[in-house]
């Protein structure tokens, strides 16, 4: 008897260290500040999960509104636009700024300044379509630090964006 509980201990163990550890990091997690009046910031990171997932869903608590959105070259000129999810394909490192996509917080609640920390809520789900979520935090970088094609607050300016 003593034999069986020893076992039904070990598989609950094995269960809550799986639901903890899904096998998910995600890194360099940053942001750019808003401009007066702008209303919308991008964020972008690193993510890597062990086992072949998609990011379906971001949140946060400052924005009303959060995209995930792709870039494309279409005409000759740098379109963006929102997707259902980014693809991430197992062990393999995901770079949204390498890729062009990035997070779109819209509806700002507050102005994004250099130095805060965003929170932000990842929903990824599964092949088999078990979802799990993972907070993170987005550093907020001051303005034109970075590379011109991180450089989102512009182009979301554009017309019908
Ligand atoms: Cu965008």
């Amino acid at each position: 008897m003593r034999q069986i509980i020893a076992l039904v201990a070990g598989v609950l163990l094995a269960m809550s260290a799986a639901a903890e550890d899904v096998g998910i990091t995600v890194s360099d997690v940053w942001g750019r500040a808003t401009a007066p009046g702008q209303d919308s910031g991008s964020v972008q990171f690193s993510i890597i999960s062990k086992k072949e997932a998609k990011l379906v869903a971001v949140t946060s608590p400052v924005a009303g509104t959060v995209e995930i959105h792709s870039m494309a070259h279409e005409d000759g000129k740098m379109k963006m636009r929102a997707v259902e999810s980014i693809s991430l394909p197992a062990g393999k490192a995901v770079d949204l700024a390498k890729s062009g996509n990035h997070v779109m917080l819209l509806n700002l609640k507050q102005p994004l300044k250099a130095g805060d920390s965003v929170p932000l809520t990842l929903t990824i789900e599964f092949a088999d379509k078990h979802k799990v979520t993972l907070d993170t935090k987005a550093g907020i970088n001051p303005q034109g630090t970075s590379h011109d094609m991180h450089d989102m607050g512009d182009m979301h300016d554009m017309k019908g964006m």
